[in-house]
């Protein structure tokens, strides 16, 4: 009985360390898979995003026709990105006011007198995106035909 005893204890033992060696192996691979299925799904958020960016581009473009800029006053917030699209046929040219210094919108750069200029005349299907980082209410127009005005508001 007692050598029986003893054979059992050392099965229990003997068994005890496999299956902890084997428990060992199985977190190791555990631990292996865990991070390729960390990557994954941090793969799968990237994809969301760019609908979310389209969305408020969308959001803030400004389309510009013969008739003129649409929508003619935009709201945005401080930060926002406005884009300009050329739908028409004819090149059209976004800039701060006032024509022909350009100088209303505070931020300096650009070609003339801001920073918000297309700096070129945007061919059909042509766009210019600008942030608006200022706060107020700021005229613009289109340099290569000044009668065309439209204003975006920042708040
Ligand atoms: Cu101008």
């Amino acid at each position: 009985m007692k050598k029986g005893t003893i054979m059992l204890i050392l099965f229990a033992i003997a068994a005890a360390v496999l299956i902890s060696g084997c428990s060992q192996y199985g977190t190791n691979e555990g631990a292996k898979q865990a991070p390729a299925a960390t990557e994954s799904p941090a793969a799968l958020p990237p994809p969301p995003p760019p609908p979310a960016a389209g969305q408020a581009a969308s959001a803030n473009t400004i389309e510009i026709t013969a008739s003129g800029f649409s929508p003619n006053t935009l709201t945005a917030k401080s930060g926002d990105t406005v884009m300009f699209v050329n739908k028409d046929t004819a090149q059209h040219w976004p800039a701060s006011a006032v024509h022909p210094t350009h100088v209303v919108y505070p931020e300096p750069g650009g070609c003339i007198g801001s920073k918000f200029d297309a700096c070129k005349g945007l061919a059909q299907g042509e766009s210019f995106t600008f942030v608006f980082n200022e706060k107020g209410s700021w005229k613009y127009h289109d340099h290569l035909n000044p009668s065309l005005w439209g204003t975006i508001v920042v708040n």
